[in-house]
């Protein structure tokens, strides 16, 4: 039993009486606002401290403690760590790939420097630290089907950039200072709670609203670029599933996660089908078709299979018809 071994077990189990303490940052993003949800469920509300720069409305304010945390000041991340007395961090903070082409310097630093915060902070106080990938971290020389978690990664965005650094670094911590890193390669996550912001993928939830408003949409993507995809149900499950897993259980540090796939045009059909046979959709590809065709199309998830347990159980006609029955009653 090794030395390090011995440090792992301490440093990220917490006493069996109680729930740990978890710090979530970016929790008002796109996923961290559900993952709050999930994880104060879990563990009570208490033990969730949600933190953004964004000031939270009322009810988020009252849903549990709330806190202000900028990924970019480590003394302020440091401080809330020794208040709260916290023992996983869950890092949502991070430019995704659009807005990262359009302010490469914002993107480099949230997702570089902010990180490397968060992994010292993880080192420095003993923390589990889970820290999403991305499909964005493949580039255009990986094979596109069935992409396995160990292949080539040369993106060629700030963000995929970003996101291999990020990968690199969680694991070399993992085995230099033993820190429990945890990670996984998100495809397009749908969700109709939080607005995304920035994405390539976001047109998968830009059509809903454009179907229900409008019944047309112009999407910047063509018809036939196919993507991994999951509903954000799956995409919540699984991470408090790689959260949880015991550390002996995980052979890696990274995983791919795969839930479904489709093309623009296909996901326009399914609308069709669902909701208005005359719903129509053009097509004006922008710049996030050159970063859409870089990425894979579908991604091989055995290993987060039966390493932790990943099984989504949403695919597109299901998603779909979730994504339409919650959207609906704005248009009303
Ligand atoms: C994006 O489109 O940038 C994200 C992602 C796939 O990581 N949704």
């Amino acid at each position: 039993f090794s030395r390090l071994n011995l440090a792992r077990q301490l440093s990220t189990s917490t006493s069996s009486h109680r729930p740990p303490r978890v710090l979530v940052t970016g929790s008002l993003g796109q996923l961290g606002s559900t993952m709050v949800s999930a994880l104060r469920s879990r563990f009570g509300s208490e033990n969730v401290i949600a933190s953004d720069i964004k000031k939270p409305t009322v009810d988020q304010r009252n849903a549990g403690p709330f806190v202000f945390a900028d990924v970019l000041n480590y003394r302020s991340l440091e401080q809330i760590t020794v208040d709260y007395g916290i023992d996983w961090v869950v890092h949502f903070s991070a430019v995704l790939s659009a807005a990262g082409e359009r302010n490469p310097t914002l993107g480099l630093s949230v997702n570089v420097n902010g990180f490397q915060n968060v992994l010292e902070l993880a080192k420095n106080h003993r923390l589990r630290l889970l820290s999403p990938s991305t499909m964005g971290a493949f580039g255009p020389t990986t094979p596109k089907d069935a992409t396995p978690d160990l292949t080539i990664m040369r993106p060629n965005t700030i963000y995929g950039i970003s996101k291999v650094h990020m990968e690199l670094m969680g694991e070399y911590y993992t085995e230099k200072y033993g820190v429990d890193f945890r990670s996984l390669r998100y495809p397009g996550i749908i969700s109709a709670d939080t607005p995304p912001g920035g994405g390539t993928t976001d047109y998968a939830i830009d059509i809903f609203h454009g179907a229900l408003k409008h019944n047309s949409y112009t999407c910047f993507l063509k018809a036939e670029t196919r993507l991994p995809m999951a509903y954000i149900d799956d995409c919540i499950r699984g991470t408090m599933q790689l959260l949880e897993a015991p550390e002996h259980s995980l052979s890696q540090r990274v995983y791919n996660v795969h839930a479904c796939d489709f093309t623009p045009a296909e996901l326009a059909e399914e609308i069709r089908h669902q909701h208005s046979e005359s719903f129509t959709i053009n097509y004006q590809p922008d710049s996030r078709q050159v970063i859409a065709d870089t990425w894979p199309r579908t991604m091989a998830d055995d290993a987060a299979r039966s390493d932790w347990g990943w099984n989504p159980v949403i695919g597109t006609p299901e998603m779909t018809r979730i994504m339409l029955e919650k959207l609906r009653p704005m248009y009303q």
